[in-house]
């Protein structure tokens, strides 16, 4: 333990925040390893919270990167985006290293997971800060005798300045799946995404690099082991419609997801999958 490493409560809930040498800070709760903030400099905070979350057992929180798993969305008997958000994490490891600091969460099958999903599983998330960069990574083993599969996501929202001012490039020429209008299947048009009505989009293995351009606040955004990325915005009658978001705070966010929906993942006995999604400033 160094003064890398600070325990607090975050809204109430048990949470580790990580200084990096060079002063950037991520917090992480114990409860869905959920990453709920990154501030590359003190008050410079580059992930949406919602206001109106909740941080209360059993309910997912709005903001910061959900780990979506064994299963995304609706697809599946689970509960929406599995269970994996709303279960206590172990800490596993902490690191203190010359350039970024690090940390490791882990979550095993338990009674409660077995009773909803049969799979021995044990899973890690690990996240790496420094001041201009931060790195999730999700590491899933199955330690069990029988195979399982599983969708899976890191359902990160961005802080955005203004929604209407922002543009994703990268996704030019893509397929995607969106999920405004029954799962039809398009293709990116234009070179920059913009956003103008709800966006809630499945892009099937697009380039792993994408740049958020919003002024001022230029993000990169990678994805390595994830083969679809997930891009959405409520709009404004779905926001309102959420209890767990005010009334507008859809301008502040856009989620662009490192996800694994649309070809689940196998893993025989013994098998190992991994997937990372690194933010770092551009410009
Ligand atoms: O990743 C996009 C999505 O699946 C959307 O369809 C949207 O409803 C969102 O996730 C939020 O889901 P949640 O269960 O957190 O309200």
């Amino acid at each position: 333990m160094t003064d890398r490493f600070e325990s607090l409560p975050y809204r109430g809930l048990p949470a580790l925040r990580l200084h990096s040498p060079d002063g950037g800070t991520v917090t992480v709760l114990r409860y869905g390893a959920q990453v709920v903030s990154w501030q590359p400099a003190p008050g410079d905070e580059r992930l949406f919270m919602s206001e109106r979350a909740y941080f209360a057992p059993g309910k997912p929180i709005r903001g910061g990167i959900p780990v979506v798993f064994p299963q995304f969305g609706p697809r599946g008997p689970l509960p929406r985006h599995g269970f994996a958000r709303t279960l206590d994490w172990t800490e596993t490891e902490r690191r203190a290293m010359d350039t970024f600091t690090t940390a490791t969460w882990r979550l095993s099958a338990s009674d409660a997971t077995r009773k909803i999903w049969p799979a021995e599983f044990a899973a890690e998330v690990t996240v790496s800060v420094e001041r201009s960069r931060l790195d999730v990574e999700l590491h899933v083993e199955n330690p069990g005798a029988a195979p399982f599969e599983f969708t899976t996501a890191l359902h990160t929202y961005l802080a955005v300045p203004e929604l209407e001012a922002i543009r994703i490039a990268g996704l030019e020429g893509t397929e995607f799946e969106d999920q405004t209008r029954g799962n039809i299947r398009s293709r990116q048009q234009t070179e920059l995404l913009a956003f103008e009505e709800e966006v809630d989009r499945i892009y099937a293995a697009p380039k792993p690099q994408l740049v958020l351009h919003a002024p001022r606040r230029p993000l990169l955004i990678e994805q390595s082991g994830f083969r679809d990325t997930v891009v959405w915005n409520p709009w404004e009658e779905k926001c309102a419609a959420f209890a767990d978001m005010a009334p507008g705070e859809f301008r502040r966010m856009v989620c662009v997801e490192a996800a694994q929906t649309l070809v689940p993942v196998q893993l025989a006995p013994g098998a190992e999958w991994s997937g990372r999604q690194s933010l770092s400033l551009a410009g």
